[in-house]
């Protein structure tokens, strides 16, 4: 059970719009057991770099759990069962991290949410993540929730369409952030990551995207 059950739906979460809500330092009660459940994960799949469909590198290092993982390549994005770097099954969506994702969907008003995947994105100070959509997942009616550890980072939180202007959020080591409804395909991104030193974390930014994919 999460300790800070009960401010959930107090002044401990933001409604940055319609159906998105921030939960500011949501994982930090469980945060060494989530490192722990971490660390074999990164073993089996170690962080690496991918490239988008037109060849480019993406410079945020990926990693993914549970059964689909994230990938980019030359073929396009998309969600596959393989880690293709070792060529064996993604290793499994740690069931803390799974419990976790269902008690934020669930206090941001998503019952029932069951992640099946968790993409595992490591920024150093000076990477950024473009403004782009979440889409290729299945079913759109699942929320999305994400984890940031270490360094802060803004994020930015736009409309349906790429020109719509965007709200600035300050996602902090801890923090957790579930989007899902009308919002599920709001534009968003991450701007550069500050130079500086997390006294857990070390110089790095780690973000876990918690989805149903399939
Ligand atoms: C990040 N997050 O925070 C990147 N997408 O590093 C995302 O792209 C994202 O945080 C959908 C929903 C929540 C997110
Ligand atoms: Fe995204």
């Amino acid at each position: 059970m999460i300790q800070s059950d009960l401010d959930l739906f107090g002044e401990k979460s933001q409604r940055l719009a319609a159906h998105t809500v921030l939960f500011p330092g949501f994982a930090l009660a469980h945060l060494e057991t989530l490192l722990d459940a971490l660390r074999p994960v990164l073993r089996a799949a170690p962080f690496r770099q991918m490239s988008t469909p037109g060849g480019q590198a993406i410079a945020v290092a990926l990693s993914n759990c549970g059964s689909l993982g994230w990938v980019s390549d030359r073929r396009g994005y998309r969600y596959t069962s393989h880690d293709p770097l070792s060529g064996e099954p993604w290793p499994a969506l740690p069931p803390l991290l799974a419990h976790l994702a269902r008690e934020a969907a669930q206090a941001a008003g998503f019952a029932d949410f069951v992640a099946d995947t968790c993409l595992i994105n490591h920024y150093l100070p000076g990477m950024k993540l473009s403004l782009h959509q979440d889409r290729n997942e299945r079913d759109f009616s699942q929320p999305i929730v994400s984890i940031s550890l270490g360094l802060p980072a803004v994020f930015q939180l736009g409309g349906l369409a790429r020109s719509d202007p965007t709200q600035k959020v300050p996602l902090n080591h801890g923090d957790v952030l579930v989007w899902g409804g009308e919002d599920r395909l709001r534009f968003h991104g991450v701007l550069p990551i500050k130079p500086g030193e997390h006294e857990r974390m070390g110089s790095r930014r780690i973000n876990l995207t918690l989805r149903r994919a399939g």
